[in-house]
């Protein structure tokens, strides 16, 4: 049973980046009873967004709002850009994109429904869910009053964007959700509850407040063999998401096409060889996941080709950029990834 008053409830969320799928997370936090809080680049103190759970009921989201701190020009563009790539593409899912500009409209002053008083602005931030684009996280953390002991919760695609920026003491937890979110209207409709896993690097049992949450949070799991979920969404999103950004197509069309289906199999056979090196026990043979994972989502645009579409920065270096990266460590060659991250940075440099 939640306890609201409970001292694990006292220390609130803070959430970068409230795009489809920082909303939803928002609103399990909420409904497990803990308090919220939307760091913005504007001083808007409160913010509202209606989220349409599967069942059609729409939920009115109320979020406090905090400034963040250091904004800075480069982030006002690239934040900017990617309100741009939502708004143009509102069929995207996943699109777990940055803060509003200043004047976004749907915003209400009307007072939100914390279950704990905010803390005083300008206090370290000891919880914290990063759920901006990958490529916007240095510029939204940098200069962000984290605690050394911070507890961060990386709900982003790809690997690897919090490399380097969080406090040595802090708890790094990464989130992959198959969940789908899509923007529908002015709202938000969740159009997947699926699974959702979180899990760590370091080996150990899930933090305190993780049974609070998963009580709220339906299909939340803590599984002992995170990484290699992990890894399945990564191939995923490798394999489809510049395939789809590139030729403009939905995720369904790869594996009807006899030529992108050749070059999806290339890809996942790629990565399959990245992680068996990195973990003999993987087991290999991605491409039926990926085959089920466009199957499933056939009809959706995927986050980069939305991104695509609106001239938008792309997710591509944290993604296939990763696998690259891991590649050149293991001196492994990818031809095909090397390839297409040329291409998808050549129309977004
Ligand atoms: O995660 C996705 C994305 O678009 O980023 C997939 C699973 C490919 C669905 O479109």
């Amino acid at each position: 049973m939640t306890n609201p008053a409970s001292p694990d409830h006292a220390e609130p969320w803070y959430l970068l980046g409230a795009g489809n799928m920082g909303l939803l997370a928002a609103h399990y936090l909420q409904r497990a009873g803990f308090t919220v809080i939307v760091l913005r680049r504007d001083d808007t103190p409160t913010l509202e967004r209606t989220l349409i759970l599967p069942s059609g009921d729409p939920v009115l989201l109320q979020l406090l709002c905090e400034p963040l701190v250091g904004a800075g020009p480069a982030r006002e563009r690239e934040q900017s850009s990617r309100q741009d790539a939502r708004d143009l593409s509102k069929d995207a899912i996943n699109n777990a994109s940055g803060i509003p500009p200043a004047g976004a409209a749907g915003l209400s002053r009307a007072g939100p429904a914390p279950t704990n008083p905010a803390p005083a602005a300008g206090a370290p931030i000891r919880r914290l869910v990063v759920a901006c684009k990958a490529p916007f996280t240095v510029d939204a953390l940098a200069g962000l009053p984290l605690a050394a002991d911070a507890t961060v919760l990386r709900l982003q695609n790809g690997l690897g964007s919090l490399d380097g920026l969080l406090p040595d003491g802090a708890r790094m937890i990464e989130v992959v959700s198959a969940s789908a979110v899509k923007r529908d209207g002015d709202a938000h409709r969740v159009v997947a509850e699926n699974d959702t896993w979180m899990g760590e690097s370091a080996a150990g049992g899930p933090p305190a407040w993780f049974g609070a949450l998963s009580a709220h949070w339906p299909k939340l799991h803590w599984p002992d063999d995170f990484r290699h979920r992990q890894w399945r969404k990564l191939v995923g999103n490798a394999v489809i998401n510049p395939l789809t950004g590139l030729h403009d197509v939905a995720n369904g069309r790869i594996f009807q096409d006899p030529a992108l289906a050749g070059e999806a199999e290339q890809l996942a056979r790629e990565a399959d060889r990245v992680f068996t090196a990195l973990d003999p026990t993987w087991p290999g043979d991605s491409l039926p996941g990926v085959r089920a994972l466009a199957e499933a989502t056939a009809g959706n645009t995927s986050s980069m080709r939305a991104d695509m579409q609106a001239g938008a920065v792309t997710e591509i270096d944290a993604i296939n950029g990763w696998l690259l990266r891991q590649a050149e460590a293991l001196d492994i060659d990818l031809p095909a990834h090397r390839r297409i991250v040329a291409a998808v940075k050549a129309r977004h440099p």
